[in-house]
């Protein structure tokens, strides 16, 4: 029990915490989804909750059983006569940051060479996008944790800012819980009372959206009480004079009107934060997923530096990366502008090296394409510039993209929908051809963690029989495809995919050249960047000096501006969405799963009693949630850990209770990060069901 209940704060602290030994827990923080439930996870591999036969429509229009050959020839024909008609960028990719690092390497090398596309993105751009646009910006490098997971019980003080590790990555709670009883203080930014702020000694709970503000509020404090570290911020930065001025615009009476967050709070977050001599600033979702996301991580990058807490044993800023490969599937290439190794693919240097190992004139690779939603709302549009066909590995927009039942719209409008899945998800269920694929115990690969240390993970077991590899997927298109390079190019064995990765990350931001499966297995994992086999790996950066040019971390200078979105009286409630323990992403898996379902059976609709009784709602009670984009209903669950301005609901059902029917698809202008945090709507109660 509790488990459904999650961050109403009434039913106290979670008791699955799956602390578990050092490396097991890694890699259960790595997979994210079913934390401390090994028992569980395995329940997913039975045959009957997954896909084991691929399966392609019919002329009656449904879904029947076919051979592989039968689909594989069937995907071939989708894609190159799509191709041969509109033109190679009419047909996309859509990946995942689930994927390993051989595979997502694979898919875009698929996608540019084999399809000739520039159309490939991932989920990985509404996940960690707006933290890494900054990363880069102030560090000149975008890596999860410039240090291990094991620092952080070392540091003085932790600001953990929309990041609900309690639920979301049980097992790194420990590192929090560590943290305190070594003394340190942790103190949680959050709309709402979560599990993991119930263990703060001190909660900011401000509007969503408004992190910004928050943020050059504390810097403001900071400069006032002469708190700035002047000779870190001559010697190892830049910019510090604008983000100075941003911050001084932001005086603290200012900042509680736009946030909620009193002052005297702010100045308790500031005596906690400047008090010890290290301290740690670590976003997740909460502050990243708005359409100022890249700027307000920037923002809170800035009170790091501004306090010398960047740079230095146990300082420094840090993003909880989340998918199972969040942070290796970002660095290979599935990204719309970007080679292997972290490289710009608009960038001649990079483009040359990466066409070198692939055997290829540079002038053959595409150039950006465009970026997930974008990608997305793109589909089945029939003008010369849209999209009509789309290979689909790793994710579940149905259930997942912001304003969803538009996109759910442009997906069935294509001419053709493969997708590669283990379930028969929301997404799949649109497709023209569906491959079954084998999944995470039953084949090897690497996946690269939050700290940047490059794991293995060996198979475990045999996949069912009608199941492929994502790999041979790609092998038998790119035969079909007539690529002429298909027999050495897209090796189906894991072990060549990743050496040459290797060679093609070579002297890249994230270098993989001096990491094989033998070291990691021997070291327990290798941290990148790690450019050659005698290089011990890289857990710490910027000790030195920050990855930019002049070897400087540079300030962010903005201001705060409001939501894309703000409540007006017709939507006066602001709406924010997350997860749950019990439920995983989209839950393509877990609501397949009885014991997780048991625990977290449905979409609710967090609200705080003051709103519900506004609307007249009682405990249970289906409420209608309405944004400009759409109506979701599902039952209320009354609470006072939620702001009364604000309400919450999981996104991982599909269905009427789909909170992604109603986010708001505005973007951030560097990360292009949809604004999935905040969005207004109006609450009301749904009238009950007509019995006949
Ligand atoms: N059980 C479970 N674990 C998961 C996942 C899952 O689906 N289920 N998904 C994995 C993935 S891919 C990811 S990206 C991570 C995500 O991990 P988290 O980022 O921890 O998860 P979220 O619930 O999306 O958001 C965190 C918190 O942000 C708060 N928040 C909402 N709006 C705002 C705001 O405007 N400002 C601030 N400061 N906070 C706000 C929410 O109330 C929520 O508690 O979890 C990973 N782990
Ligand atoms: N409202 C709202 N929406 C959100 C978020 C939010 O906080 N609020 N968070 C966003 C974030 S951070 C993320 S990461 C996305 C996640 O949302 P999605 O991108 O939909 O991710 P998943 O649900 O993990 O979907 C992965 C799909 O790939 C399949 N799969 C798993 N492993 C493999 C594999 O190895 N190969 C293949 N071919 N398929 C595989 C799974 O069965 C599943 O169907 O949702 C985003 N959407
Ligand atoms: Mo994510």
């Amino acid at each position: 029990m509790g488990l459904a209940r999650t961050g109403d704060g009434e039913d106290g602290r979670n008791g699955s915490t799956g602390s578990t030994g050092d490396g097991s827990g890694l890699r259960v923080v790595e997979r994210g989804a079913l934390c401390g439930k090994g028992a569980t996870a395995t329940a997913v591999l039975r045959p009957g909750a997954r896909l084991t036969r691929p399966l392609v429509r019919g002329a009656d229009g449904e879904l029947a059983p076919a051979g592989w050959d039968e689909a594989l020839e069937r995907v071939a024909r989708g894609l190159s006569g799509t191709r041969q008609r509109y033109g190679a960028d009419a047909v996309a990719v859509f990946g995942g940051g689930g994927l390993t690092n051989e595979k997502a390497y694979a898919l875009g090398k698929f996608a540019r060479l084999v399809l000739g596309t520039s159309q490939i993105d991932y989920n990985g751009r509404f996940c960690m996008s707006s933290a890494a646009a900054a990363g880069n910006r102030a560090f000149g490098l975008d890596r999860g944790l410039p240090f291990p997971l094991e620092d952080i019980p070392r540091t003085g003080c932790v600001i953990l800012v929309g990041a609900n590790p309690a639920e979301t990555m049980p097992p790194a709670l420990r590192y929090f819980t560590e943290l305190r009883a070594r003394g340190g203080t942790l103190i949680v930014i959050d709309p709402r009372r979560t599990r993991t702020a119930e263990q703060a000694d001190l909660h900011l709970a401000p509007r969503p959206g408004t992190d910004l503000a928050l943020a050059l509020g504390l810097l403001h404090l900071v400069v006032a009480g002469g708190r700035v570290d002047e000779a870190f911020v001559a010697e190892r930065t830049s910019g510090w004079e604008g983000a100075r001025a941003e911050a001084m615009a932001h005086w603290p009476e200012l900042v509680e009107r736009i946030t909620g967050v009193p002052v005297p709070r702010l100045r308790e977050a500031v005596e906690l934060f400047c008090a010890p001599r290290a301290a740690m600033v670590l976003t997740a979702r909460g502050p990243e997923q708005q359409a100022k996301g890249t700027d307000t991580v920037g923002a809170w990058i800035n009170l790091c530096l501004a306090t010398g807490r960047a740079g230095r044993p146990y300082s420094g800023y840090g993003c909880l990366t989340g998918q199972g490969n969040g942070q290796g599937g970002r660095e290979h290439g599935q990204k719309a502008d970007q080679l292997p190794g972290y490289r710009m693919l608009t960038d001649p240097a990079a483009r040359a090296h990466v066409a070198g190992v692939w055997g290829v004139d540079p002038a053959v690779l595409p150039g950006p394409g465009r970026s997930a939603y974008e990608l997305l709302d793109a589909l089945g549009d029939p003008s010369p510039a849209g999209i009509r066909a789309l290979l689909l590995m790793g994710s579940n927009p149905v259930v997942s993209a912001p304003r969803a039942a538009h996109i759910e719209e442009r997906m069935r409008s294509l001419d053709f929908l493969a997708v590669c899945d283990v379930v028969l998800s929301e997404s799949a269920r649109l497709a023209d051809v569906v491959l079954p694929v084998t999944q995470w115990a039953e084949e090897t690969g690497t996946m690269t963690n939050l700290e940047g240390r490059v794991q293995l993970r060996r198979r475990a077991v045999d996949p069912p029989p009608g199941c492929r590899s994502d790999l041979a997927v790609l092998r038998g298109l790119a035969r079909r495809l007539g690529w002429a390079g298909w027999e050495q190019g897209f090796p189906e064995e894991p072990a060549e995919v990743f050496a040459e990765l290797r060679r093609a990350s070579a002297g890249g931001v994230a270098d993989y050249a001096g990491i094989s499966y033998e070291r990691i297995a021997a070291e327990g994992g290798v941290f990148w960047p790690c450019p050659a086999e005698d290089h011990p790996g890289t857990p710490r950066l910027f000790l030195d000096r920050f990855a930019t040019p002049d070897g400087r971390a540079r300030f962010t200078a903005a201001g705060h501006r409001p939501a894309a979105e703000e409540p007006d009286a017709e939507y006066p409630v602001l709406l924010t969405t997350g997860r749950v323990l019990a439920q995983y992403q989209s839950g393509a898996q877990t609501r397949r799963v009885a014991e997780l379902n048991a625990a977290a059976p449905g979409p609710f609709v967090q609200v705080h009693p003051r709103l519900a009784e506004r609307i007249g709602a009682a405990e249970g009670d289906r409420l209608a949630v309405v944004s400009r984009r759409g109506r979701a209903v599902a039952p209320a669950r009354i609470s006072t850990a939620i702001r009364p301005d604000t309400v919450f609901m999981p996104f991982h059902w599909p269905g009427e209770g789909r909170a992604n029917t109603l986010t708001n698809p505005a973007l951030d202008p560097a990360s292009r990060m949809p604004e999935f945090k905040v969005c207004a709507v109006r609450v009301e109660r749904a009238e009950p069901v007509e019995q006949e």
